[in-house]
């Protein structure tokens, strides 16, 4: 009997596949359910699984270091990693804003390549997630090693996505044994390759069906449609840079944001500032950052967040220490106050050729930002289009009347490599998710980045997993 052979019948032994009718996570209704996180009540199973994964990556596969999709894959890497010798690093689930805050734990260099270990594929979604972060840190990951593929697109979604999927069991192989060595009726085997049959793709099928969902205008043709000024350069910047990333510099004092306005300065279109958080501004600063912004072509958002009435905005605006209306190109306002703010705004503004963006949307546990306020959002900008570029989202594809006015651009904030949230009602969606899936513009991203041990390589890996996600959207 062949090692796989025995995996399959010792995977069956213990229940960890079971035949019936299974509603998926997915929703669909499933005749075959694994579940393969009974195999850590086996040690001796889960050393036999942890060999066959190990000994299966052809030898000409190279790799510095494995890291196992959580949870279920946690311990058999960990297994392959005592009795191979080989470190491991652990992703975290999810990145709480405390402690080191860190996606990854362990110790790792730059460019080393990771393994990645899964138990079981169906779409690749798990491991792509996984994948995400190591990347973000700078480790190369271009292989991933799976117990059993369901065969549902699995495979294909991590060839796109440059990963190379080596399993040791295929469902249909794994029903074929099993009706072999009779544990399986033949109407049960038939009921799965049947299953098997019609869902093969699920995760490639679902690609299929997001490309031919109507196309993304591409930013070349939307700077055209831009009534504003300074929305014309943001999508002109965007496409020259190629990048749709933000950079929230929310650091503790003025040296340290244009020290990092310096690192980050190629990979973005957009740095955005509260300047009063900065002990130590003084009213050179605004020239300074300019000229960061001039030397790495970016546009400068003071995310001021104005939310007075129109005549006090005016002057919150243009006077007092920070003086924003003499560096910032863009801020943003609330709508609580109703349109006056607009004409507030726009009334300083506008002659200088800046540009708003409204809150139409928050990234924050609770807030009150939806349904007739983001609506009421979009018609004061509509109003305003002379002056307002755009808006602050978070789901701008399931508006009303979505796609919104393609002259306006979406920015969204509560982006980080994994989903998860802070202490403090802060919630986060990956890049790809914010702009593939919702519909927006720009990933707006700080902790993300400037906690991350190389912030210039992180906002790098940012800027393309966020035009990736945009071009995807336009193809
Ligand atoms: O709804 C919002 C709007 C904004 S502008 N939620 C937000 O988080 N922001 C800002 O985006 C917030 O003020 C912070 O500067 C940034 C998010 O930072 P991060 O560290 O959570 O990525």
């Amino acid at each position: 009997m062949s090692s796989m052979e025995s995996l399959i019948l010792q995977l069956h032994e213990i229940s960890a596949v079971k035949f019936g009718s299974f509603k998926l996570k997915s929703g669909i209704t499933s005749p075959v359910y694994i579940d393969l996180r009974l195999i850590i009540s086996h040690p001796s199973l889960l050393r036999h699984i942890s060999q066959t994964l190990i000994t299966s990556i052809p030898t000409t596969t190279t790799f510095d270091l494995i890291c196992g999709v959580p949870y279920t894959a946690l311990p058999i890497a960990t297994t392959v990693s005592i009795s191979n010798d080989i470190p491991m690093v652990m992703r975290r689930k999810e990145v709480k804003d405390y402690g080191t805050s860190k996606a990854i734990e362990g110790n790792y260099q730059k460019d080393q390549a990771c393994l990645i270990i899964e138990d079981l594929v169906t779409s690749g979604a798990s491991v792509l997630e996984t994948a995400a972060p190591l990347r973000a840190a700078g480790l190369k990951v271009t292989d991933a090693v799976v117990l059993i593929d369901r065969e549902q697109g699995g495979r294909e979604n991590l060839e796109e996505n440059g990963i190379k999927l080596h399993a040791i069991i295929k469902l249909s192989e794994m029903v074929r044994v099993l009706r072999d060595k009779g544990k399986l009726e033949e109407e049960t085997e038939k009921g799965v390759l049947r299953f098997l049959e019609e869902n093969r793709r699920v995760g490639v099928v679902k690609a299929v069906e997001k490309s031919v969902r109507v196309k993304s205008l591409g930013f070349e043709e939307r700077a055209k449609l831009a009534k504003n000024e300074m929305g014309k350069r943001l999508f002109e910047v965007m496409v020259k840079k190629e990048s749709n990333l933000c950079v929230a510099a929310d650091v503790g004092t003025a040296k340290e944001l244009l020290e990092l306005a310096e690192k980050v300065g190629q990979e973005i279109c957009l740095l955005k500032t509260h300047v009063d958080i900065l002990p130590d501004f003084t009213p050179d600063f605004g020239a300074k950052l300019r000229a960061i912004a001039d030397k790495y072509n970016f546009l400068i958002f003071e995310d001021r967040k104005f939310a007075d009435i129109g005549n006090t905005v005016t002057m919150q605006y243009e006077g007092g220490i920070f003086r924003i209306l003499d560096w910032a190109d863009i801020v943003n306002c609330h709508i609580i106050s109703g349109p006056g703010i607009v004409d507030g705004l726009k009334l300083k503004g506008l002659p200088l050729g800046k540009g708003l963006l409204l809150l139409a949307e928050m990234s924050s546990a609770g807030n009150f930002a939806k349904g007739d306020y983001t609506a009421a959002a979009v018609k004061i900008a509509e109003e305003h289009s002379d002056f307002v570029m755009g808006f602050i989202s978070v789901n701008p594809a399931s508006w009303p009347g979505a796609p919104v006015n393609p002259a306006f651009i979406q920015a969204t904030p509560g982006v980080q490599m994994v989903t998860g949230g802070d202490a403090l009602g802060q919630q986060y969606n990956t890049p790809y998710s914010v702009i593939y899936d919702r519909g927006s513009d720009i990933i707006i991203v700080g902790r993300g980045i400037i906690r991350a041990a190389n912030p210039a390589e992180a906002a790098r890996e940012y800027r393309l997993q966020g035009w990736d996600a945009y071009l995807a959207k336009c193809t």
